[in-house]
């Protein structure tokens, strides 16, 4: 089964930023220094950490894959690099993370990604820009990037020899364009400062079999669209591409305790179905606490949609657009021949699906198997048909039951 399959992935955001448990970007917006940040690599130590029981909820969830931060923008690694002393291996917790998440996942059969941040805010010759902590002060560095970069790429050398091949590599993320609320240059990053292509080429000589997304600047395998769901398939100079969307389950990627901002397992199944209805995958976030577990609402949340998951699998994975265009509120998936309706606002009896009739040779909810009745559109009736709203030629009707099953 391959990356488009799959259809649905977790995405694991893991690291010192659980402590303070205010969002990942806590550093950057509270303008912390290397020294504020310490006391959290001072006490880290995830003593819950259990990667097997995070690959057993993805599986019950109905996810295929996992990608997990190896680095985010903080710089912290979650392995214990030979290039840096920023790692696991000097915490408290003292040992590799990302190993035994490796193992977890391929005894689960799941899929592995490695998310890698281009950014770093702890690399002292990471130049200090527009997106930096101390960004007052912006432009002010004679820091070398290049110094930077060498790092990066033995870095991404280091994980992608480690621990065998792996499936995703997950880079975060480029702003060559972006300046100051003020207009003034931001010095923003892109391709140049991570020197992309050569990075790309290294990835493709270490793991040929690799799919890498597009943030380091330069095209990848597939593409991100970030909180947001796309308005349909999306394309690449006017050509289709591989996209898989992100999300959040409460808005904060790291873990956010006292944030109440969660969203419903029904809200969240939606945007799966919409994603597959659009041609592209779902990735979506836990923030482990800083003990290494997922809080009780994002274990009561993926308990929710793996529910859901096991009567609907097969409307989602293996599944993906369908040429009909659906009624508003409806989103079509396919796979083969079987054609999927999904409801999102549960109708009053019937649903009228234009440029259907004669197309379908039986229907039934999925949930039951139980058989839905249908009526075509007599075209000579249409019009003053009163009852069904005159519907035009072609049309299927399927009746419902009145209360949503
Ligand atoms: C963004 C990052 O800045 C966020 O922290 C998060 O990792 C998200 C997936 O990508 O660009």
């Amino acid at each position: 089964m391959s990356f488009t399959d799959w259809r649905f992935g977790l995405f694991v955001h893991f690291g010192l930023y659980a402590l303070p448990a205010r969002h990942e970007w806590v550093k950057n917006r509270e303008r912390m220094t290397d020294e504020d940040y310490q006391v959290y690599f001072d006490h880290f130590d995830p003593d819950l950490y259990d990667p097997v029981a995070w690959a057993r909820t993805a599986r019950a969830a109905g996810m295929r894959y996992v990608v997990l931060t190896t680095k985010h923008h903080d710089g912290f690694c979650l392995w214990d690099s030979a290039v840096t002393d920023y790692t696991v291996a000097n915490t408290p917790y003292g040992k590799d993370l990302i190993g035994p998440f490796v193992d977890a996942c391929r005894a689960e059969g799941l899929g592995v990604g490695f998310y890698h941040s281009l950014i770093d805010w702890h690399h002292p010759e990471f130049p200090i820009d527009v997106n930096h902590p101390q960004r007052d002060q912006a432009g002010t560095d004679d820091r070398d990037i290049s110094v930077y970069a060498d790092y990066l790429h033995a870095q991404v050398r280091e994980l992608l020899t480690r621990y065998g091949p792996i499936d995703i590599l997950w880079f975060d993320f480029s702003y060559p364009d972006w300046k100051f609320d003020d207009g003034r240059p931001g010095f923003g990053k892109g391709k140049d400062d991570w020197r992309s292509e050569e990075l790309l080429a290294m990835v493709r000589e270490l793991q040929p079999g690799i799919l890498v997304n597009d943030r380091a600047d330069v095209p990848g395998d597939f593409t991100t669209p970030e909180q947001y769901q796309p308005a349909g398939p999306m394309t690449r100079d006017g050509k289709p591409v591989v996209w898989e969307a992100c999300q959040t389950l409460n808005g904060s990627w790291g873990y956010d305790r006292d944030n109440l901002d969660w969203k419903s397992p029904d809200l969240l199944v939606r945007m799966l179905i919409d994603s597959v209805s659009k041609g592209g995958n779902l990735l979506l976030n836990v923030g482990p606490t800083g003990r290494g577990e997922f809080d009780s609402r994002a274990v009561a949340t993926l308990d929710q949609i793996g529910r859901w998951f096991r009567q609907h699998e097969r409307s989602v994975r293996g599944a993906g657009p369908s040429e009909f265009v659906p009624p508003t509120d409806c989103r079509y998936t396919q796979r083969g021949n079987r054609l999927y309706l999904h409801l999102f606002a549960w109708p009053m009896q019937h649903v009228h699906l234009p440029g259907l009739a004669g197309k379908v040779r039986y229907a039934q909810l999925l949930h039951d198997a139980s058989e839905i009745l249908r009526t075509v559109e007599d075209p000579n009736r249409a019009a003053q048909n009163t009852t069904m709203g005159g519907q035009p030629e072609g049309t299927l009707t399927l009746h419902l039951p009145i209360q949503r099953p």
